[in-house]
């Protein structure tokens, strides 16, 4: 059994939970709390038989065992915040409705510590051959979301396949790979959007393409306002692959009444692919006045930065925070959900609004 408790729970089947508020406090998530998001229901993967193909553009096809995977290479760690493409998806609701999307809060997010062998190990011991230029990887688990009804998958290109930080993970915070997270094997692309660290992982193939994979030709992308998701076809819209920059308010909580006097706001704040967080902005008072939070430190350039502030928020009433955030190419979070509302309601990455009341 893999359902988790504290989670806020969008779907039972497949199990969709996000992460509580609470629970994205923590620097490292722990995998009793790590958001879990599948399009299908949880395949069966038995370790013993489990094997990893490795095909296409290759010198030399291989097949791995578990063991041959993790005796024959090198073992790295990395610390890394895997964030789904519908994070914050429910900061778009009050703009317009996504039907058949589920509202996921600021939870669908979370920061582990990986180990496991690096992808570009694997790739190079097969041996790349010309054209190679994708790395598609495909997954037991079956989907009916698809259309039509297929099996997990997607890629990334050649160049971050080869990054020293993209694994293929069977540690999860120095314990095993929990099965719902992936195991025994999953891909870790860190900085990149969570649908492209495939669970289960059982095939990688080098290509000269991107992946066919209903999840990477049609779904997780950003489609103009104006289209209709239903009919979009595969290659419309941009592709979605590094994260955007974002950050939102952990507490306090929406909704939670605050007393006068100074209040403590804290929160995460992620950039991904080659940028870091610079600078998190919070305000009281709609954005007329701004302090700046403290940050901590990040505990790998993979992985998020949490962050501080106290605000004086004065007389009863009711109060919006807000929270933005900056990167080290001096880019900062657009202002307004208005703006960025997709039909799939993927990469909302606008301020952070939290409305709180005043009173004694
Ligand atoms: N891999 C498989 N095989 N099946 C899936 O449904 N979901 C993807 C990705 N890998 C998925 C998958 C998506 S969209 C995300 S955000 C991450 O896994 C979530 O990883 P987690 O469930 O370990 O948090
Ligand atoms: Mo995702």
């Amino acid at each position: 059994m893999w359902h988790k408790t504290g989670m806020i729970v969008h779907e039972r089947d497949p199990y969709n939970a996000e992460t509580s508020r609470e629970g994205l406090l923590a620097p490292i998530t722990g995998a009793a709390s790590f958001y879990v998001r599948n399009h299908g229901p949880v395949p069966d993967v038995d370790e013993r038989t489990w094997s990893l193909a490795v095909g296409g553009l290759v010198e030399s096809p291989a097949r791995l065992t578990l063991a041959e995977l993790t005796e024959n290479f090198a073992h790295h760690e990395v610390v890394a915040t895997l964030q789904c493409a519908g994070n914050r998806r429910s900061g778009f609701l009050p703009v317009e409705d996504i039907p058949g999307e589920d509202p996921w809060g600021p939870g669908a997010t979370s920061t582990a510590r990986w180990t496991g062998a690096r992808l570009g190990d694997v790739l190079r011991s097969a041996g790349l051959r010309d054209g190679a230029a994708h790395v598609e990887f495909e997954a037991p688990d079956v989907s009916d979301l698809a259309d039509p009804p297929q099996r997990y998958g997607g890629s990334v290109p050649l160049g971050k396949a080869l990054a020293d930080e993209v694994l293929l993970a069977w540690a999860m915070d120095g314990d095993p790979l929990p099965r719902v997270h992936g195991g025994p094997v999953r891909v870790v692309v860190p900085g990149w959007i969570g649908a492209r660290s495939v669970k289960w992982v059982e095939r990688i193939t080098v290509r000269t393409d991107p992946s066919a994979n209903w999840f990477q030709a049609t779904s997780y992308r950003l489609l103009p306002p104006e289209t209709d998701p239903d009919s979009a076809g595969p290659g419309d819209g941009i592709s979605l692959g590094p994260v955007a920059l974002n950050c939102d308010i952990l507490t306090p909580e929406p909704g939670e009444r605050v007393s006068p006097g100074p209040v403590r706001v804290r929160g995460y704040a992620h950039a991904g692919e080659d940028r870091g967080v610079a600078r998190v902005d919070v305000s009281g008072d709609g954005g007329a006045t701004w302090v700046q939070a403290d940050l901590a430190e990040a505990a790998s350039a993979w992985a998020w930065r949490h962050w501080q502030a106290s605000l004086e928020l004065g007389t009863p009433g009711r109060r919006t925070l807000l929270a933005r955030a900056w990167d080290t190419t001096g880019a900062c979070q657009p202002e307004s959900a208005g703006a960025l509302w997709n039909p799939k309601g993927y990469a909302n990455n606008s301020w952070a609004r939290v409305q709180v009341r005043v009173g004694a």
